[in-house]
């Protein structure tokens, strides 16, 4: 078992209205500051990292490499959802994933998420030692609302307008924070009533899931927005189109520093987790920006 060093990272302004520390299957993830969520892709096909840890071995060194960076959950999942992406069959999905949970929760003292939006998926994963739940169609799966509820792990309600395959078609709104918001508040809802604790909620705009580079400028801008909904909140900037497309269609693997700038704003926007490829350098990014944040 990895031990890891007590966070330096300073605690956030204390006047959040959710829980601040989440139990995850056991394994606690403390929101009094922000923290990072290491993306662990298991997937051929991802926009970044497709295709470099299919081999378990070294997904599981990577995964760890994360935690000592200062990881506080690991997110894994075992099919894409960039623009475009094929579906992926439940059992291949399970294939990738499981075998993966199952060691990687016996070796780190962070909380693993579950990177999906299968029903089966979920429950599985959850038994393999998974103890967060991040689904960005935000349990609208036949099954989903049921599948989580039952496992009482916390899960991550993303927005996101159609699906992966087609939400990059001309994405329209009338007012995109009115309306992310609105549906984000009805999952919140539906999340309740299908037995889901409102503490163990957690919601995610959904950067780049059916949106234009303006419409992810906006939602990023008024952020606090959603501080309405009394519910952490999960951003993913990470090396996405829109800060390739700010910096001039920079290439994925040169878009590090313009993604710690985002991840920097949405922690000053209220942000409480930040979900990255890039972990050591968030991390210190999200000291310097909790330092101001919490400064009185
Ligand atoms: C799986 N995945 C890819 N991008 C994401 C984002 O922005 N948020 C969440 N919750 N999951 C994401």
């Amino acid at each position: 078992m990895m031990s890891r060093e007590p966070s330096a990272v300073p605690p956030a302004s204390t006047d959040s209205c959710f829980s601040l520390i989440l139990d995850c299957a056991g394994k606690q993830l403390d929101l009094g500051s922000p923290q990072v969520m290491g993306i662990l892709n298991l997937t051929p096909d991802s926009f970044s990292d497709g295709g470099r840890f299919l081999n378990p071995d070294v997904a599981l060194k990577h995964a760890l490499h994360m935690v000592e960076e200062g990881a506080a959950v690991i997110d894994i999942g075992g099919e894409s959802t960039r623009p475009g992406a094929q579906p992926v069959s439940v059992d291949e999905e399970l294939d990738r994933v499981i075998p993966i949970i199952e060691r990687l929760a016996q070796a780190i003292p962070v909380p693993i998420s579950i990177d999906t939006n299968k029903p089966l998926v979920m429950r599985e994963a959850v038994s393999a030692g998974a103890g967060m739940i991040n689904d960005v169609m935000a349990l609208r799966e036949l099954g989903a609302l049921e599948a989580a509820a039952e496992t009482t792990v916390p899960v991550c309600l993303m927005h996101m307008q159609r699906k992966p395959r087609t939400m990059q078609d001309a994405p329209h709104y009338g007012n995109v924070v009115d309306e992310v918001r609105r549906f984000l508040r009805q999952r919140l809802d539906a999340g309740e009533a299908a037995g889901i604790a409102r503490h163990n909620m957690i919601v995610d705009p959904g950067f780049g899931f059916g949106k234009s580079l303006e419409h992810n400028l906006i939602l990023l801008k008024e952020l606090q927005a959603l501080d309405e909904l009394a519910a952490p909140v999960l951003v993913g900037i990470s090396r996405k189109s829109m800060v390739g497309s700010i910096l001039g269609d920079l290439p994925v693997n040169e878009r590090l520093m313009g993604s710690v700038a985002a991840a920097v704003v949405a922690v000053m926007g209220g942000a409480a987790i930040i979900r990255v490829h890039d972990v050591r350098e968030t991390v210190d990014a999200l000291k310097v920006a909790s330092a101001v944040r919490s400064a009185i």
